[in-house]
């Protein structure tokens, strides 16, 4: 019984489940199922994501699979603070912060700071790729950042969900040359400083 939390720290997707964890107060174990080295796709971890994928979470005997029905699973049963804007608009920020990040942010941002950090790992350093990456990179970072407005989140005055599925990539960014090229983008700087700012970010660091 408890809560186990399958998924190592490098990986930007547990990142954002551990920032929730961690904003909740919450108590939990962490396997540290490696993505480098393939451990997703042994057979112990297909019983549990048969598309061989981190994070999975385990719930008194409950398990949820996918970043997003893990967030929305442990915002609702766990005590704390929500992340779940309360109003339609707010949530539908929030929701769509998440779906372009999803969509069109995770591999672009991963084809940019992959190519520096695991080239390896994305299939090796493809020059092309790497230009395409910048820019489709800092067009979600732009839609993001006009999602955000004058607030100071993405998705209106308090942190949400979708602030902790776009700081994880960028903490990756931030550790390559291009990082000051993506985070060129109107409301970035100011965003990007108050996520560094909290203290369930800087425990976590990828590692
Ligand atoms: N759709 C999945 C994506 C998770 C994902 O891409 N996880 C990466 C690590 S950040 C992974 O497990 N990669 C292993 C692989 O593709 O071999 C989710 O939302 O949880």
């Amino acid at each position: 019984m408890g809560l186990t939390l399958y998924g190592f720290d490098a990986s930007p997707y547990v990142r954002t489940v551990k920032i929730l964890l961690r904003e909740k107060g919450a108590t939990f174990d962490q396997l540290q199922v490696n993505v480098m080295k393939g451990e997703p796709h042994h057979p112990e971890h297909l019983k549990r994501h048969a598309f061989g994928k981190v994070p999975v979470v385990e719930h008194d005997g409950f398990r949820v699979i996918e970043t997003s029905a893990i967030m929305s699973y442990l915002d609702a049963v766990l005590p704390g603070p929500t992340f779940t804007p309360d109003t339609p608009r707010d949530r539908a920020r929030s929701q769509m912060a998440q779906a372009i990040y999803d969509s069109y942010g995770y591999g672009s941002m991963a084809s940019v700071f992959g190519y520096y950090l695991f080239p390896d790992f994305i299939g090796g350093q493809n020059d092309e790729s790497l230009k395409k990456g910048i820019e489709a990179s800092k067009l979600v970072l732009t839609e993001l950042m006009k999602l955000k407005g004058s607030d100071p989140f993405i998705a209106g005055k308090s942190l949400s969900i979708g602030d902790l599925y776009l700081a994880p990539a960028c903490a990756y960014l931030a550790m390559t040359p291009d990082a000051e090229t993506v985070f060129s983008v109107e409301g970035f700087s100011g965003w990007w400083e108050t996520i560094q700012d909290l203290p369930s970010f800087k425990t976590t660091p990828p590692q």
